[in-house]
């Protein structure tokens, strides 16, 4: 993609996980996460197609810390599926925590992809669970629908931001993240892991005012 691009009709807003608990007061907080709203918002405007996602937890979901006995947020546990990261307890389903952001406005939002729902699997990318198979039918929507170009922005940077645009990647999409419209959580070198896999990729990486 060249240095600035241009939104076009078929392109595609995709605004990952702007919720209650990841913003400062929350319960997994992302360091200024709400500053993201501000610049979704103007964003979003632009775009005829936006996608919201939201991370949806049943309560003792196993990706949280608190359902593993002796385990402390943060630590590294393997599941079935890979290795895990355990978080603190968060968007739990119908809590305060888990609504979106009362301040994102988006009304012409045509879809709230929730995910993470299945209890004993976590799921950071929009397209995939963490088992990297189970789809979430975010592929076959954006497909069936005509979107070839996905533009991320949200929560969290280096998580469920960085494993969507990965996914949509793998999905034949063409990616572009809003890097001033994301914030990272920041844990065990995952923002240099972040960056490094989106040079490796190719995944482009734009400011908000580099698109006309
Ligand atoms: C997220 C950790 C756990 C995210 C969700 O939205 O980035 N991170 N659940
Ligand atoms: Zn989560």
């Amino acid at each position: 993609m060249p240095k600035h691009i241009t939104i076009e009709p078929n392109d595609v807003f995709l605004v990952v996980d702007v919720q209650n608990d990841f913003c400062p007061g929350g319960l997994l907080p992302v360091p200024r996460g709400d500053e993201v709203v501000a610049p979704i918002n103007l964003f979003a405007r632009r775009f005829e197609h936006v996608v919201l996602t939201q991370d949806w937890h049943p309560p003792g979901h196993r990706s949280f810390a608190s359902s593993h006995r002796g385990r402390r947020p943060y630590e590294t546990i393997q599941m079935p599926y890979g290795t895990q990261t355990l978080w603190p307890d968060h968007c739990i389903q119908e809590t305060h925590g888990a609504r979106l952001r009362a301040d994102l406005l988006v009304p012409q939002a045509e879809l709230i992809l929730r995910k993470g729902f299945r209890p004993h699997m976590d799921s950071y990318s929009a397209f995939f669970e963490n088992d990297r198979k189970t789809p979430t039918g975010l592929a076959g929507y954006l497909r069936e629908r005509g979107f070839n170009r996905v533009f991320l922005a949200g929560l969290a940077f280096d998580y469920c931001v960085r494993y969507s645009a990965e996914d949509a990647q793998r999905q034949g999409l063409t990616v572009a993240i809003i890097e001033d419209a994301c914030r990272a959580i920041g844990v065990a070198g995952s923002m240099e892991a972040a960056c490094r896999s989106f040079a490796e990729r190719g995944i482009n990486i734009f400011q908000a005012s580099a698109i006309l």
